[in-house]
C-alpha cells in the first residue's frame, strides 16, 4: 500500500496527472494510514453541518424523474422493441444491432421537432409527486443525448424549438417548490452529439481547444440553471466518468468552488467531480468529494457501519432497469410496492433517502404502472411517514423482523417478517442507558403489550423484550410499531451459570 501512495506522490510531484480510473488507485474508501496532501480534494466540510444539509438528511423518500425525447419512442420504434439493441430506454440513441431502424440516429436526432407533450401539467405531477410522500425531486435538465428541456442561450437543442417551446424545467421548480418538495436538477455532463465533447483526454492543442470550448459550454449552463432557477436546492450531476473529464480536475475544482459560492448551501453528490489522481466520488484518501455518497444507483449499501457515516441516496428504477419511458413493461420483473417499501426502510435504517424513478412518456403522462406505484406508496406514507421523515439510524441491534429507524427516544420497528408467534424480541444490551417502556401501532394508536421477557438468554450480551402483536391485528402491507425508549437499566438477572 505504501509503495502505492509514494508512487502517487511522485507522479503527482512529475505533474503528471493523467492517471485515471479506479483500479488503479484501489477500492474507493480505503484509507490510508497517513493523509497524502490534495490539491482537488473535497471542497465542502464532511459531514456537512448546515440547516441545507440538514434539510437533505431529513428527506427520506424522493422522486427521480426522467424525461426527455427519449420519452417519444418509449423503447420501441414502428413496433419493434430496441429491448435487444440500447442498454436503457434513455440510452434508446444508441440503439445499434439487426433491430435498430435505419438511420436511427438521425431520426432520433430530429425527434425534438415533434416533442409536443398535451398531457404535461408540473403542478398535478407535483401534487401526485406530494401525494406520494416525496419530499424532494431530482429532475432532468438535460440527460446525455444533450436535449434541453430549459431554453438554454447554450444550444440550439432545446426546447424551445420544439413545438411545446415552453419552459419545462421552470413549471416544475415552480410547481414543485409550492407543494414543499426540494427541488434537484439532474444534468449530464456527457454529451453524446456534442462537436466539442470528447471521451479520451484531449491530446493535442487542437483537442485541448476544443475540450475547453466544452468545459466552458458546460459552466455557462450550470450558472445559467443557477439564475434561472434560484428556489433549487442541488445538483445531481451524472455522466462524469469518461477521461476527458476526468483529467479537467482543475477545471472541476474550481467550477464546484464557483457554483457553491454563486448558490450558497446548493448540495452537490460525489459523482461531479474527482481528484487529481482520478479518484472519483472518494478522494484518494477515501474521504467522500461532494456533499453525500451518489453511487447507489439500482444498488442498496450491505450495512450501516460500510457507509463510514457518510450521507448518501438510493435512487431505483421500477423496471429492472431503464429510466426513461418504456411503453412496453411485459416479460419485466417490475417492483411492487411492497418491495419499494421494503428497500425505503432499509435506506432509512441507514442513515440513507431513497429515490423512486418515474420515466413519463411523450405526452406527459406516467406509466399506468407508475402511477399504482405512487397511489399505494403515498397510501403506505400516510400511516407510517413518522417512522420514515427526519428520522436516523437506531443503534438497537437489527432484528429479523424489519428496520428499526428513531426519532430522540422514539424508535420505529417497520415490520415486513411478522413472527408466527406474534412476538416482536427486541434485543436491548444489557448496558443500556434507555430501555423500552412503551409499544403501539403507528397506523392506529392501538397500545401493544411489551415487558422484559427472561428467556434464559441472559449469557449473551443483550437482555430481551418483548413486544405482543394484538392476535387480531391483521396488515396486508409492511406495518410500524412505534416503541418509546425510556431512561433505565436493563434487567439483567442471572440465572445459575452454565457449566461446561
Ligand atoms: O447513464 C445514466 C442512466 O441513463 C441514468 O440516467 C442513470 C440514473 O441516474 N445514471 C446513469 C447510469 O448509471
Amino acid at each position: 500500500m505504501k509503495n502505492k501512495f509514494l508512487t502517487i506522490v511522485a507522479l503527482t510531484a512529475m505533474g503528471i496527472s493523467s492517471i485515471h480510473g479506479q483500479a488503479w488507485l484501489g477500492s474507493t474508501t480505503e484509507k490510508p494510514k497517513e493523509k497524502i496532501a490534495l490539491k482537488y480534494g473535497p471542497i465542502s466540510p464532511n459531514p456537512r453541518t448546515d440547516a441545507d444539509m440538514q434539510r437533505f438528511r431529513e428527506y427520506g423518500l424522493g422522486q427521480f424523474i426522467h424525461w426527455g425525447v427519449y420519452a417519444i419512442p418509449g423503447n420501441e420504434w414502428n413496433g419493434v422493441s430496441a429491448r435487444k439493441g440500447a442498454a436503457a430506454s434513455e440510452w434508446i440513441r444508441s440503439w445499434s444491432g439487426s433491430t435498430a431502424p435505419k438511420d436511427w440516429k438521425n431520426t432520433y436526432d430530429n425527434l425534438y421537432k415533434s416533442f409536443n407533450p398535451k398531457d404535461f401539467d408540473a403542478k398535478r405531477w407535483a401534487k401526485e409527486a406530494k401525494g406520494m410522500g416525496a419530499k424532494y425531486v431530482i429532475f432532468t435538465t438535460k440527460h446525455h443525448d444533450g436535449f434541453a428541456l430549459w431554453p438554454t442561450r447554450y444550444s440550439d437543442y432545446n426546447i424551445s424549438k420544439t413545438p411545446y417551446k415552453k419552459d419545462i424545467v421552470k413549471q416544475i421548480v415552480d410547481a414543485y417548490t409550492a407543494e414543499g418538495i426540494d427541488v434537484y436538477l439532474y444534468f449530464s455532463i456527457l454529451e453524446w452529439n456534442n462537436p466539442n465533447y470528447l471521451y479520451a483526454a484531449p491530446k493535442n492543442d487542437e483537442e485541448k481547444k476544443k475540450y475547453q470550448k466544452f468545459l466552458q459550454y458546460t459552466r455557462n449552463q450550470l450558472l445559467e440553471l443557477l439564475k434561472n432557477y434560484p428556489q433549487i436546492k442541488g445538483f445531481w450531476f451524472d455522466g462524469t466518468w469518461d477521461k476527458a473529464w476526468i483529467s479537467s480536475y482543475e477545471f472541476t475544482y474550481q467550477l464546484e468552488k464557483e457554483l457553491r459560492e454563486k448558490h450558497p448551501g446548493l448540495i452537490i453528490g460525489s459523482r461531479f467531480r474527482n481528484d487529481e489522481n482520478g479518484k472519483r466520488h472518494f478522494d484518494t484518501n477515501g474521504d467522500l468529494l461532494g456533499d453525500y455518497e451518489q453511487g447507489w444507483e439500482r444498488k442498496l449499501p450491505s450495512s450501516f457501519e460500510s457507509l463510514n457515516g457518510n450521507d448518501w441516496d438510493c435512487v431505483m428504477t421500477i423496471p429492472p432497469n431503464g429510466w426513461g419511458y418504456m411503453k412496453d413493461w411485459s416479460g419485466l420483473y417490475t417492483k411492487t410496492s411492497d418491495d419499494l417499501i421494503e428497500m425505503l426502510m432499509k435506506s432509512r435504517s441507514m442513515n440513507g433517502n431513497f429515490v423512486i424513478n418515474f420515466g413519463p412518456d411523450g405526452n406527459g403522462d406516467f406509466h399506468p404502472e407508475e402511477k399504482k406505484i405512487m397511489k399505494e406508496v403515498g397510501e403506505w406514507m400516510k400511516l407510517n411517514a413518522k417512522a420514515v421523515y427526519a428520522t436516523h439510524h437506531s443503534d438497537l441491534s437489527s432484528t429479523p423482523y424489519g428496520y428499526f429507524t428513531q426519532r430522540e427516544n422514539t424508535v420505529y420497528l417497520t415490520v415486513f417478517n411478522r413472527p408466527v408467534n406474534n412476538i416482536l424480541r427486541i434485543p436491548i444490551d444489557k448496558k443500556a442507558k434507555e430501555i423500552p417502556i412503551k409499544a403501539s401501532l403507528l397506523a392506529n394508536g392501538a397500545p401493544s403489550v411489551i415487558k422484559h421477557s427472561d428467556i434464559g438468554l441472559d449469557r449473551d450480551k443483550n437482555t430481551y423484550y418483548d413486544i405482543l402483536l394484538p392476535k387480531d391485528f391483521t396488515s396486508d402491507k409492511a406495518f410500524v410499531v412505534e416503541i418509546q425508549l425510556q431512561k433505565g437499566s436493563a434487567n439483567t438477572q442471572k440465572l445459575m451459570d452454565a457449566k461446561m
